[in-house]
């Protein structure tokens, strides 16, 4: 292990930590990416996503020489393969959405041409069912002079693995040191030499399995996350038809020894909640009838969100007649798909706020503190501080907890707290 040399393809927000935390263990690390702008900023010890913690170690391990970025792929020990896994929402998918390969592929294409006798592939991808072997297949078509574990087991040249990823964005630098991983290998001896390879900084559990179950846990984990916050959201539209507080209800079935509800919000954001349990649908959509029907939920919160807003301008009108919309001014409080984060990625929160920027004819405020220019697509919206919210608003509509919230709430006007913190 002393002198090996690690490659980490895709340097997005599992990729470069990865890489850094290879390269902080003074392993010598070559991190690929199409991107020939990232790859010039991590050649210059800089990093281009939000991650607290990352930026030191990256400047450290570049100044000494252990990480450097590319974007054409290098002989190497160990592959580690961490591109994104979107999902398909052409015409053709409109009702399940379709897991898209083509970069878990054409990294092994490209990999696969300096790969020698002895290397490791790790694919940490979130991935449906069956990508493993599809990623063995895909290798093994470009190198007849190589055997691989598919049809050579535990003889194989290449031993390849599914480790999925599980860290938490905002806290991936101690998670990725302390979870437990999944180690899936096509054969045992995948497993134990992918094992080997991540004891190099992980200290939590390397729990074996094949790859098959592997890839099946990452979805479930986050599917099982999805299902739980849709029967929080589903719950939140119960109580506010029957008139209950549902935080106060939550609260108080929590108190049971056996029952831990999730908390309900405008919807559910981010790129993998709301991605991965498609995954499973779409491997088995006959059968996956809670999981895509939580997806259902949880993809319609927003929209009830906005009827909500149209529901607290119409009182407003009510209680004056002399108003009319345009004289009515709407706060959005956060952007952000979840608390304190500067990520606007698929958030249930920006979508709100266009449809009511659009719906409204006069002023829409958006407060997210943790921006400094609104994103084009909320142009007609003004970004604003939460000062000047509270004294401006006639209706305040919380979409994020951010923790800059919780120090005050709005005295005048109509709330809608889709947090349940004011
Ligand atoms: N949310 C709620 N109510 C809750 C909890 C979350 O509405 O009670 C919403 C959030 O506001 C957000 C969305 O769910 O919009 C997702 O946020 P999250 O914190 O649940 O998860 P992510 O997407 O940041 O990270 C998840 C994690 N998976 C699990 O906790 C099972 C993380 O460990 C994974 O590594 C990550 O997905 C991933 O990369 O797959």
């Amino acid at each position: 292990m002393q002198d090996t040399v690690i490659s980490v393809v895709g340097l997005g927000y599992i990729g470069l930590p990865t890489a850094a935390m290879f390269a902080s263990s003074d392993k010598r690390v070559i991190g690929i990416d199409i991107d020939q702008n990232v790859v010039d900023q991590i050649n210059l010890g800089e990093i281009h996503i939000v991650e607290p913690g990352l930026a030191s170690i990256v400047s450290n391990a570049v100044s000494k020489g252990y990480l450097s970025a590319a974007v054409t792929h290098q002989p190497a020990d160990v592959f580690f393969i961490a591109v994104p896994t979107p999902f398909l929402l052409d015409e053709a998918h409109i009702d399940i959405p379709q897991p898209d390969l083509r970069y878990i592929e054409s990294a092994a294409k490209a990999i696969a041409k300096v790969l020698k006798k002895g290397d490791i592939v790790i694919l940490e991808s979130t991935s449906p069912v069956g990508t493993t072997e599809k990623l063995a297949g895909w290798l093994s078509q470009e190198r007849a002079d190589l055997t691989f574990p598919q049809t050579h087991n535990e003889e194989s040249d290449i031993r390849i693995a599914y480790c999925p990823e599980r860290v938490l964005p905002g806290q991936i630098m101690r998670e990725l040191v302390e979870n437990d991983r999944i180690v899936g290998g096509l054969t045992n001896r995948c497993s134990k030499a992918a094992i080997k390879v991540y004891k190099t900084f992980v200290r939590g559990k390397c729990v074996v399995t094949n790859a098959r179950t592997a890839e099946m846990a990452k979805l479930t984990e986050n599917a099982s996350r999805d299902v739980s916050i849709a029967f929080a959201n589903e719950l939140s539209i119960i109580c506010d038809q029957l008139h209950i507080d549902v935080w106060e209800l939550i609260a108080l079935s929590n108190r049971h020894p056996r029952v831990n509800i999730l908390q309900p919000g405008p919807g559910v954001g981010g790129h993998c909640i709301a991605v991965d349990p498609w995954f499973i649908v779409s491997q088995s959509p006959i059968n996956a009838k809670l999981i895509k029907q939580a997806r259902s939920i949880n993809d319609q919160k927003p929209l009830w969100v906005i009827e909500k807003v149209k529901l607290a301008i119409a009182n407003v009108l009510l209680a004056d007649p002399l108003k009319s919309s345009s004289d009515i001014t709407i706060a959005c409080y956060g952007l952000a798909f979840k608390p304190n984060i500067d990520d606007l990625r698929e958030s249930p929160a920006v979508v709100i706020a266009k449809k009511i920027i659009a719906m409204h004819s006069t002023t829409v405020l958006v407060v997210e503190p943790n921006i400094v220019k609104l994103p084009l697509d909320l142009k007609g919206g003004l970004l604003s501080n939460i000062d000047i919210a509270f004294s401006k608003a006639d209706i305040h509509l919380l979409l994020v907890d951010h923790d800059a919230f919780k120090l005050a709430r709005p005295s005048d006007g109509v709330i809608i707290d889709t947090r349940g913190i004011w």
